[in-house]
């Protein structure tokens, strides 16, 4: 594609993503089915969480200075559409950590700010969508999906999205084609999977809105390791949300969204049949209920 395609993606504003992040989490939480939470737990909470700012202003002997800076950071926050970012970057693994504490089988992680449903079909041993001169790595993924008995789970179904080599989600930045990089992808009567994809580039989150002004301020920094992002369902079992990385990422241990754990790392190998890079990982499933 043309270069015009990389600059336009390359020039995307924070708020272009992050008004788009706002917009689908809204539409997918108005379909879902739960979204109120019992009056008793709100009032535990928010009670809480008030208690626990009002705490530190008291530790800290926070001024008036500080407290308007905080004021204007969270307008500007919402103006940006930046509260999927901030949410998912800075408290979301400990959601991720509490609800899948009893899991037997695989670890997961975050879902993180850019899942999209209804990814495209890929037939089995099929490329994800992608532009004709997408840069990067060739990538094999290979793998099979078993229950924690270890039963394969023939269609099983995997969900794949990451970001291109500049560290941009298809429909959160211009210029990329709907769906580059994500793909839906059914695995056959041994719950075996085969996907070609490119290997994802480290990642920065946006730092020209308030999360990036943040990190500035605090003098922290934007990065993400590079990663694949998978949610894996089979009938029966539990859906699994998680997300692979690679070894050597000098990202893997101050991840800022503190989504790394050791058992999510890849172990790529130069593949022996094509140009590039392939490499194995299964996925173990719970049973439902
Ligand atoms: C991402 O790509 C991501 O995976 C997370 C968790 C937060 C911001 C951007
Ligand atoms: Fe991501």
């Amino acid at each position: 594609m043309s270069e015009n395609n990389f600059t336009q993606e390359a020039t995307a504003k924070a708020a272009d993503s992050g008004a788009n992040a706002s917009a689908r989490f809204r539409e997918r939480q108005a379909q879902a089915s739960g979204g109120v939470v019992d009056h008793e737990r709100v009032e535990l909470l928010a009670g809480k969480a008030i208690k626990a700012l009002t705490d530190i202003v008291e530790e800290e002997q926070v001024s008036y200075e500080e407290y308007n800076a905080l004021k204007a950071w969270l307008i500007q926050v919402g103006e940006d559409g930046e509260w999927p970012l901030f949410l998912d970057v800075w408290i979301e693994h400990a959601v991720e950590e509490v609800a899948n504490q009893d899991r037997e089988g695989s670890k997961g992680t975050i879902e993180g700010p850019y899942y999209l449903d209804n990814s495209p079909e890929v037939e089995w041993n099929g490329t994800i969508d992608m532009r004709p001169d997408e840069p990067g790595t060739p990538f094999v993924f290979k793998g099979q999906v078993t229950s924690t008995t270890g039963e394969p789970l023939p269609g099983a179904k995997l969900e794949l999205w990451h970001a291109d080599s500049l560290g941009f989600y298809s429909q959160f930045a211009p210029g990329l084609p709907e769906w580059n990089l994500r793909g839906t992808f059914i695995a056959n009567e041994d719950g075996e999977y085969e996907i070609h994809t490119i290997r994802p580039a480290p990642y920065q989150i946006p730092t020209d809105g308030a999360c990036g002004q943040l990190i500035e301020a605090a003098g922290w920094h934007a990065w993400r390791p590079a990663h694949m992002h998978f949610k894996v369902h089979a009938p029966g079992h539990k859906l699994i949300t998680s997300q692979l990385y690679f070894p050597g990422d000098p990202h893997n241990d101050d991840d800022i969204a503190s989504a790394v754990k050791p058992e999510l790392l890849l172990d790529p190998q130069p593949n022996p049949d094509e140009e590039g890079e392939m490499t194995t990982y299964n996925f173990v499933l719970d049973a439902e209920g």
